[in-house]
This record gives C-alpha cells, structure tokens and sequence, in this order.
C-alpha cells in the first residue's frame, strides 16, 4: 500500500457546495476509485487559502494514471470545473506534496 498526497484549489465562497457534490459522491465514481486500488481517501479545506488537501492510500501509484482516461472521472471532472481550479482537460489543478513525517 502506498500513500499519496496532493493539493487542488477551490474558488471561493463554495465549501458548503463542494462538501455537498462529495456527500453525494457519484457510486460509480466511488467504485471506480475502490476498483483502482484507493481506499482511506480523505480531502480536507484549509479555510483561509482554500486549498485543498488530499490524501489516499492506493495499491499502486501508478494505477492512478489510468484514472484520467475513464469515462466516469471525465464527467466528475467536468461536474466540478466550476467550483475549482480546472486544467484546460477539467482535471483538477493538483500539487503533488512531498511527505516529511509518517506515523504508522
Ligand atoms: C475532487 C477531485 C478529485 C477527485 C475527488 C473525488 O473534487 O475531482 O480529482 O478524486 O473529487
């Protein structure tokens, strides 16, 4: 199992919004994601920069690279261009981040 953690950007003013679209997370994105290996996947909001700060533990890493080209993602992807930064593809804006501690 591996970890991989990364940040994404909200507009502001949509926490409300954005917690709502993930509350009523799409079963067949959720499966997409079990099928590719993510489990014990979290996103947290930093209030005063709205920066998005996710995290997830996944078989993997690399499986992570077939989840652009999947239909599902696409359209999740697309669902969600108006309330964060986008890539010109409507994937989200992601930094990958560096971890510097672990406790098991
Ligand atoms: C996020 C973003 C990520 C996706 C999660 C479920 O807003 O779109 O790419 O993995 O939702």
């Amino acid at each position: 199992m591996q970890r991989v953690a990364f940040k994404m950007k909200l507009f502001p003013g949509l926490k409300e919004e954005y917690k709502k679209r993930h509350d009523e997370i799409w079963p067949e994105l959720s499966a997409l994601l079990k099928e590719t290996g993510v489990s014990d996947y979290s996103i947290f909001l930093d209030e005063e920069t709205n920066s998005l700060f996710g995290v997830l533990k996944v078989t993997d890493k690399a499986n992570l690279d077939t989840l652009p080209a999947q239909a599902v993602m696409q359209k999740w992807w697309a669902y969600m261009g108006d309330i964060m930064e986008s890539n010109p593809d409507n994937s989200p804006v992601s930094v990958p981040l560096t971890e510097v501690f672990y406790l098991p």
